[in-house]
């Protein structure tokens, strides 16, 4: 009779200490943007680590590493992970809690001995956050068929390079094809960013859906123009129409309440000069709501502001779209079976949905999936003072290896 397997903390802490020296930031926290050298090096101790463990991996043509277990039966895998990249100001686990804590996963089973019915493959995707390449969840969309490779590879980033062209340059464009693998079913362990289980005193979140989102790029052109000779009717100001742009949103977010989220999250303005009145302005806009009929009533308050705004300043507003995703619900089987798992584990567990957007959110489009969540200090994330407690990873983990074997068994 094999023992139980059970998660080691020690190891997985270890894990994420070694990992998170890779982008490092001076103040705390970690910056590896999708593709970057930083990617590149958290990729190779990755799959260092999984060969170690004697997974077989494998890349696929935009990147996804998959490290796979093999099973007593040569069936659809159970598949879980997450992702290793980060945002600028990322903090420790976004991510890469939920791809480490699968690998330790992993270990347990060989420390017990145990090899499942079903193989295991652990994933962790491309490219999840998008801030650097739009939109985000791209490895896991283009493997769930959801956008072409070709128009991946052809995305253009912030800094001017193509997702192709850095894929390349990094070594992780796989020959496998995205969707080599159809999963029998998906888990994803993943840091609530969010202040519900920490204020509710519980260990574990059953994630019952995502987020709907719209990220869009604003473009404004007005007319440079002497910031002391020329009078204020007389402008046609890029700068200012961004900033009524970033208030319109943050108030239509506050007065449709709810779930409702609007967020104005980079501005660049052109010449960018103390006494330029702005030629040109370049914003972003995140709007997201867990239900689609609010969500698309704040696009469209939005679009009718743009028109207004452009007849009164007399500049020309131009909008492109940069992700839009509707909302994700999970199936109710899975979402039981992280609740039932957590609480026959001793874990206090909530349903829950995610106003984050996950790779769970796509491969829900290929086979049944839900999220394990574990409670964020302060509800913070995207911010280097990003924590979890030990033993909220420890519980999170825990669910995850058993769910895992239910699935698989
Ligand atoms: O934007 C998001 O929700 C995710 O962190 N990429
Ligand atoms: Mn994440
Ligand atoms: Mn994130």
């Amino acid at each position: 009779m094999t023992a139980s397997p059970r998660i080691d903390l020690d190891r997985l802490l270890g894990r994420l200490d070694a990992f998170n020296r890779i982008g490092a930031l001076p103040g705390g926290g970690n910056c590896r943007l999708a593709l970057s050298d930083e990617d590149r090096a958290g990729r190779d101790l990755l799959v260092r680590w999984m060969r170690d463990l004697g997974l077989t991996v494998t890349i696929d043509a935009i990147g996804n590493i998959f490290g796979v277990r093999r099973g007593r039966e040569n069936l659809p895998p159970v598949m879980f992970g997450s992702h290793i990249d980060t945002v600028g100001t990322g903090g420790r686990y976004d991510g890469l809690y939920g791809v480490l804590a699968g690998l330790e996963a992993c270990q347990a089973l060989d420390d017990a001995g145990r090899i499942t019915r079903r193989p295991l493959a652990l994933v962790a995707f491309t490219n999840e956050e998008g801030s650097r390449f739009p939109p985000y969840a791209m490895g896991s969309l283009v493997y769930v068929g959801g956008l072409a490779l070709e128009d991946a590879y052809a995305v253009r980033g912030i800094d001017g390079a193509t997702v192709g062209e850095e894929l390349r340059r990094i070594g992780y464009a796989g020959d496998a094809r995205p969707g080599f693998l159809k999963p029998h079913a998906y888990l994803e362990l993943h840091i609530e960013q969010g202040p519900v289980l920490e204020n509710e005193g519980r260990a574990v979140g059953a994630v019952e859906g995502i987020t709907g989102l719209r990220w869009m790029e604003v473009s404004i052109t007005g007319r440079s123009a002497h910031a002391g000779t020329t009078p204020m009717d007389l402008r046609h100001d890029a700068g200012y129409a961004a900033g009524e742009i970033a208030v319109f949103v943050r108030r239509v977010a506050r007065e449709m309440a709810g779930q409702q989220k609007g967020t104005v999250g980079r501005i660049e303005l052109y010449p960018n000069l103390v006494n330029v009145v702005a030629e040109r302005a370049v914003l972003t806009v995140d709007l997201r709501n867990i239900d689609n009929e609010p969500l698309q009533q704040a696009e469209r308050k939005l679009a009718d502001f743009l028109d207004r705004l452009a007849a009164q300043e007399q500049i020309v507003i131009a909008t492109r779209s940069l992700a839009r995703f509707d909302p994700v619900a999970f199936p109710n089987e899975m979402v039981s079976l992280v609740e039932t798992t957590a609480q026959e584990l001793g874990f206090a567990c909530r349903r829950l949905p995610s106003g984050a957007g996950h790779d769970a959110q796509m491969m829900a489009r290929l086979c049944p999936a839900s999220m394990i969540f574990v409670p964020s200090a302060g509800g913070l994330s995207h911010n280097v003072r990003e924590y979890t407690a030990p033993e909220h990873l420890h519980a999170g983990a825990s669910v995850l290896l058993n769910a895992v074997l239910r699935l698989a068994d």
